[in-house]
């Protein structure tokens, strides 16, 4: 047997609840009806899911949806035969009342604030285990733990697990609590190893420069000719690769990089991600980040389904997602560059901008808040749709020190406007009436002035 294996030490009481969940997997016999959230973290708990259940020989029907409402819900409860099991993963812990209605066996797998733990229902949330769900475990990394104990062979699946967890962001600064456990586990099970690396994409240092948008280098990325010349003034040429350097130039290299975000005024994040710890996936021949930077392109741009099958090991479907992939960064790239040559109009604790591609206003905001635009005010991307406008709000994180909520500012100002809003400290969102734009942006100048006097 495999007892020297190393593994993620369960408390007695989720030792339980996971026994508990696998036996009723174990003896199920029939379709298990998967519902899962259609970001990278609820693709990769979806995979996790769908693959632990082929193993078990059952047959699955999986759904990715982007909103759990009480609508919805009770859809599934009236389109799943009563004899299918239903796993919920990266969702469901909001709506523990109306699944613990279901004639169904239902397991939900979620990570997100629990409205109760239920009575019928097996709820494995990491919540109840003294585990922090924003910052310790995800929808897909706690899913490992599931699979694992129904069936150790599962463990080829930490890769998956690790992806959606760095899908929600929660491997910045190093992964904690569960989720590091995780990961020291899979590394002595060489399912992975960590590296310490200068944080670039690409084959070569030039194709980094040239594609991917992260780190952004004011009039250098996304172009040829400045790519070039910023490269032979580092001695090197564009076949150069990371890997290749010696210590000593990839110092240099790293420092040249870091000088130059510092002088186009990008944060201390984004200096400070220069270099990071990457975790490099063997059997998908990806590090976690780039597995779930895939998943991302997909969800982005509406192929959910794409992103399964990725997830699920179709070739195919890896080949058509890096063309996605790709798409998606020249998208952004382009935006930037827009950005750049025409930055957001300026208030006084405020900045904005349009943008035509609702699904990208986050994704620009964020991006332009740690590599271009003035750090001592809050981004607000925005776009028209239908007379209403879809914000997306970025603060760095200096001035959510200094006292800013967006959360707060968006649910006030949007409120002031018969509109909503909500949020996250450091990133959130509002949905207001396209009339009412002026006064919208007028009121969050207000507020987030008032916050960072207070
Ligand atoms: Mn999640």
């Amino acid at each position: 047997m495999s007892e020297d294996l190393p593994t993620i030490p369960f408390t007695a009481s989720l030792a339980r609840r996971l026994e508990e969940a696998s036996e009723v997997l174990k003896n199920h016999h029939g379709i298990v009806r998967i519902i899962s959230h259609y970001d990278p973290d609820g693709i990769s708990a979806a995979a996790v899911g769908c693959l632990m259940v082929k193993r078990l020989g059952l047959k699955f029907h999986c759904t990715l949806t982007k909103n759990l409402d009480d609508e919805k819900v009770q859809e599934i409860r009236e389109t799943t035969p009563e004899d299918q099991l239903i796993i919920f993963s990266d969702m469901g812990s909001a709506k523990v009342s109306m699944l613990d209605e279901f004639p169904h066996k239902v397991i939900v797998v979620d990570h997100h604030q629990p409205e109760k733990e239920g009575e019928k229902i097996i709820h494995l949330n990491p919540h109840f285990f003294n585990i922090d769900g924003a910052r310790e475990a995800s929808g897909s990394s706690f899913y490992l733990a599931l699979a694992i104990t129904v069936d150790e062979a599962n463990w080829n699946l930490a890769g998956l697990a690790l992806a959606g967890a760095c899908g929600d962001r929660q491997g910045l600064g190093g992964y904690k609590g569960y989720n590091e456990d995780l990961v020291q586990a899979a590394a002595g099970r060489e399912l992975l190893k960590m590296e310490t690396v200068p944080n670039l994409r690409g084959q070569t240092i030039f194709d980094s420069l040239i594609e991917w948008p992260e780190p952004y280098f004011m009039g250098i990325t996304g172009r040829k000719r400045e790519a070039s010349r910023f490269l032979r003034w580092m001695g090197l040429n564009k076949d150069s690769l990371l890997s290749d350097l010696d210590d000593e130039k990839k110092r240099f290299f790293t420092s040249a990089c870091a000088l130059r975000l510092l002088r186009q005024g990008a944060t201390p994040d984004a200096v400070g991600d220069l270099v990071a710890t990457r975790y490099w996936l063997y059997d998908w021949g990806l590090y976690a980040d780039e597995l779930s930077a895939l998943f991302n392109s997909c969800a982005r741009q509406g192929e959910h389904g794409l992103g399964l099958a990725l997830a699920l090991g179709n070739l195919e479907a890896r080949e058509k997602a890096i063309e996605h992939s790709k798409k998606h960064r020249e998208f952004i790239i382009t935006n930037l560059r827009e950005l750049e040559a025409n930055p957001p109009e300026q208030m006084k604790n405020i900045q904005h901008f349009m943008t035509q591609e609702t699904a990208y206003a986050g994704v620009l905001a964020g991006l332009g808040t740690l590599y271009l635009f003035d750090t001592s005010k809050a981004t607000f991307g925005m776009s028209d749709q239908d007379g209403k406008l879809n914000v997306s709000a970025r603060a760095p994180r200096g001035m959510v020190d200094a006292g800013v909520n967006l959360g707060i500012a968006c649910r006030d100002a949007g409120n002031a406007v018969d509109g909503t809003g909500g949020g996250h400290d450091i990133a959130s969102g509002a949905t207001v009436p396209s009339k009412s734009k002026k006064k919208f942006l007028k009121e969050l100048d207000k507020i987030v002035g008032e916050q960072l006097a207070a």
